[in-house]
């Protein structure tokens, strides 16, 4: 691939000195860093914003189906190297700036995350976001302006503590704010309907208006035309309350404005666990309003109709997070338009898809019927009409008895329940991963599966394979160039010519100091900001994901415990020096999951205080886990732990960026794990544990965990210590959830994880052997790349391609 950069190094340094000059009013000679990196980004936007403008004029004359993604979360992380290397300018930005003498490393290290996520689903949304500008979809994503991401962790004692992420600051420069898109936003107040004349009336009266305004960011395709953008909406109260204001009460004046501004102050940090509270269903009904009503906008624009809407869009929502979304077109065809109940029906469920991401009850979204009512009058009478003709359908044509209805209808026991409603009403269903989509038919959504099969669907989840390997991974991707060319940037699955040098020394062994160097990096990292000195001969052991028990931090932590005793009493032991490095957040008030942290930092630091054991093992807990960190560890990683139950993680993506690096599965047969699997072949990945069928099994025929206990002395001996006591401090929680509850099987599966950890060292003995392992990995991931997954939803789902 030899594309010619668009612009040259003399070009770039022209437009950075223009930029300050007109728009920053500001003397290069004397700019800040800070100033410099705003120029560069102004550059950037600039750019972007001209390469959109031609793709948008070329998508709307060839009338192509337009792709909308609404998500709840967008995980962007970064955007300026990002968007120089997929510009290909990133060389002649970096010259153009040693000659202003500037670093360019200086500046990526000044940009904040945009943390306007929790974890997997929400960086899942920023990968197709790539994948999308890269394959020149006309694509929009649409969320909310966070004005606080994510939390920020800090680990105090041991204690996970958290700090408002303020991004906007140096976040702010991306974002083209696009008041002329304004969208009022309706909530509360009144329906009143009657019959005049033989037609019927209805009026919305006494709602409060909050005003969404749109803040764009352009995402660029890897060495595409296709720039995707992301709407972000935030919200502004329409003014301030003059009346209070006159009669000299300001408190009242301000505080109605307050109260509607907070619908984007913040993210909600909850991961797989709904809350029900009454902020977060006004921040999804506002997403859904806003982008309802600027995609109808744009259509009408183009077509001067809705008639042909179903056909020329397709509306994908992230989880049933905006959901609401479907009642709302309704709304609008309805009333706005005035189409009969069955034409909009038929336009709502050939533009809406859905895609579950979670298969774990406590995530599964309800909402109390009252209060949704009184928040959204018209969207509830909507609902009831979905719920009511569904009812009809069931018995009328399936002849289902009340116990089966009940089941499957939207509202029940006073609560709406949302993925009822996005089954009912999407045209498709999918998974992210073979394994998931396959139980979602068979368990959570089977009613359906048997009414609807022809609705459901696989789409295998894909990372922005470049992000981590092409911009994180210098010394990969260089290796790589060498052996296999660079066809791979723009087609991952290339990467399998790699395999081709499975048996040369000399790549193994590059392959290998390029490992230890990622290390190294990582280890000057670690030695930063944690005073901690890792051993970077030692196996670097990665777990980093959310904290949730059904990810079981705590089972690897059980194993390391148990490593520590096994080391003192065999202090002479030939040991493979290990580094089991951890980084998750917890949700704020998960409580468990915050004693899971303190327990992996007790643990670290008992083994720190033991200069007999720490050089042979050690724990490191990365602090505030982010995308950016993961670029830097993710190239840095040998084991990949990947071990939740199975059946219970729905795909998992750190999995396939880890294996992209070249690290080595450990982990169940669960998600996508089961692929990389088949993609690496058996001898390349290292699996454990119960399989799902057998969970369901262990479940049924009534699980207890003591006998575990009882039976293994290494088991016993760890759960005793966390309940006496480590360091000094006990942990009976975790101690009586495992001995008495253990609802994601710990115990039952901790014997085998132990033997494949036993597994792993040995393999690692044989470096030849492992590299050799490890360049397997690599070679197998390119199915693991978004632009396969965009190119599946486009073709299984969106109807792109026809
Ligand atoms: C309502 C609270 C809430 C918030 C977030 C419930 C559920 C969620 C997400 C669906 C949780 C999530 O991020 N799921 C993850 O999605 C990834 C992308 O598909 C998968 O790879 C992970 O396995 C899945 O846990």
């Amino acid at each position: 691939m030899n594309i010619k950069p668009p612009f040259t190094k003399e070009k770039l340094k022209q437009l950075i000195l223009l930029t300050f000059q007109n728009d920053m009013l500001i003397d290069p000679e004397h700019a800040s860093d800070e100033a410099y990196y705003e120029a560069l980004c102004r550059v950037t936007r600039d750019i972007l914003s001209e390469k959109l403008q031609v793709f948008s004029a070329h998508n709307n004359a060839r009338a192509a189906k337009k792709v909308y993604y609404l998500s709840m979360e967008f995980l962007m992380g970064r955007s300026l190297k990002n968007s120089l290397y997929n510009l290909n300018i990133q060389e002649a930005m970096t010259g153009a700036l040693s000659e202003l003498g500037v670093d360019i490393e200086k500046m990526y290290a000044l940009e904040p995350d945009a943390g306007l996520g929790n974890g997997g689903l929400g960086r899942l949304a920023a990968c197709y976001m790539d994948a999308m500008a890269t394959e020149e979809l006309p694509a929009m994503g649409y969320s909310i302006l966070y004005e606080f991401g994510i939390f920020k962790q800090n680990i105090i004692d041991g204690w996970q503590t958290e700090t408002p992420d303020y991004w906007l600051p140096g976040g702010s420069v991306w974002l083209k704010v696009k008041p002329d898109r304004t969208v009022p936003i309706r909530f509360g107040g009144r329906i009143e309907e009657g019959w005049e004349n033989g037609h019927h009336w209805m009026n919305h009266v006494d709602y409060q208006t909050v005003y969404a305004v749109p803040h764009d960011m352009y995402v660029p395709g890897f060495r595409s035309d296709g720039i995707a953008i992301l709407r972000l909406w935030k919200a502004q109260s329409p003014g301030f309350d003059m009346e209070s204001f006159n009669r000299g009460d300001y408190v009242n004046a301000m505080g109605a404005a307050s109260v509607s501004e907070a619908i984007s102050k913040v993210l909600y940090p909850n991961d797989n666990h709904q809350q029900g509270k009454m902020l977060r269903l006004k921040q999804q009904y506002f997403l859904c309003a806003a982008s309802i009503s600027d995609i109808t906008r744009r259509h009408i624009t183009l077509y001067g109709t809705l008639d042909n809407f179903g056909e020329k869009n397709a509306i994908q929502i992230n989880d049933t997070h905006p959901t609401l979304a479907i009642p709302e077109l309704m709304r609008v065809l309805l009333d706005d338009c005035g189409y009969s109940w069955e034409k909009s029906w038929d336009i709502v469920t050939r533009s809406f898809a859905y895609t579950n991401h979670t298969v774990m009850a406590e995530a599964l979204e309800k909402w109390g019927a009252d209060v949704f009512r009184s928040l959204l009058p018209r969207i509830y009478q909507i609902i009831q009409e979905i719920d009511r003709r569904f009812c009809e359908e069931l018995q009328q044509k399936y002849h289902y008895d009340q116990y089966d209805i009940d089941r499957m209808r939207v509202l029940y026991d006073f609560q709406v329940r949302m993925a009822n409603l996005a089954v009912i009403a999407c045209h498709s269903v999918n998974g992210v991963s073979k394994l998931h989509s396959q139980i979602i038919k068979d368990s959570v959504f089977h009613d359906y599966y048997r009414l609807f099969p022809y609705k459901f669907k696989n789409v295998t989840n894909g990372i922005a394979s470049r992000r981590w390997l092409y911009q994180s991974n210098p010394g990969l991707t260089g290796l790589l160039l060498d052996t296999i060319g660079d066809g791979w940037l723009r087609d991952m699955p290339q990467l399998s010519k790699f395999s081709g040098f499975a048996d040369d020394q000399s790549v193994l062994a590059r392959l290998a100091e390029v490992k230890q160097e990622n290390k190294k990096r990582l280890a000057d990292y670690v030695l930063e900001t944690s005073g901690i000195a890792v051993n970077t001969a030692s196996i670097f052991d990665v777990q980093v994901k959310r904290l949730h028990e059904y990810k079981r931090q705590h089972l690897n932590a059980l194993h390391i415990l148990t490593e520590y005793l096994w080391l003192k009493d065999h202090p002479d032991a030939d040991f493979i020096p290990k580094t089991y490095i951890f980084g998750a957040k917890a949700a704020p008030g998960y409580f468990l999951a915050k004693q899971i942290i303190k327990f992996i930092c007790t643990l670290r630091d008992m083994i720190e205080n033991d200069p007999a054991v720490r050089e042979k093992l050690r724990i490191v807990f990365l602090e505030n886990y982010s995308v950016t960190i993961s670029e830097l560890l993710m190239p840095a990683s040998e084991i990949s732990e990947q071990i939740s139950l199975a059946g219970t993680e729905a795909s998992g993506t750190g999995n396939m960026k880890l294996m992209l690096n070249g690290a080595i599965t450990l982990g169940t047969l669960d998600g996508a794990n089961v692929e990389i699997g088949e993609c690496v072949g058996r001898e390349n990945i290292l699996f454990f544990g119960m399989t799902t069928p057998e969970v369901n099994a262990l479940k049924a025929q009534g699980y207890v965990p003591a006998d575990y206990c009882n039976k293994d002395d290494r088991l016993r001996r760890a759960i005793d210590l966390l309940s006496s006591g480590l360091e000094g401090q006990q942990f009976p929680d975790i101690a009586n959830s495992l001995r008495y509850n253990d609802p994601y099987m710990v115990l039952a599966d901790f014997d085998a994880y132990c033997r494949v950890q036993a597994q792993a060292s040995d393999l690692y003995r044989d470096t030849i052997g492992w590299q050799k392992k490890s360049l397997y990995n690599i070679a197998a991931s390119g199915y693991f790349c978004a632009d396969r997954s965009i190119q599946d939803y486009a073709r299984d789902i969106w109807g792109l391609y026809k």
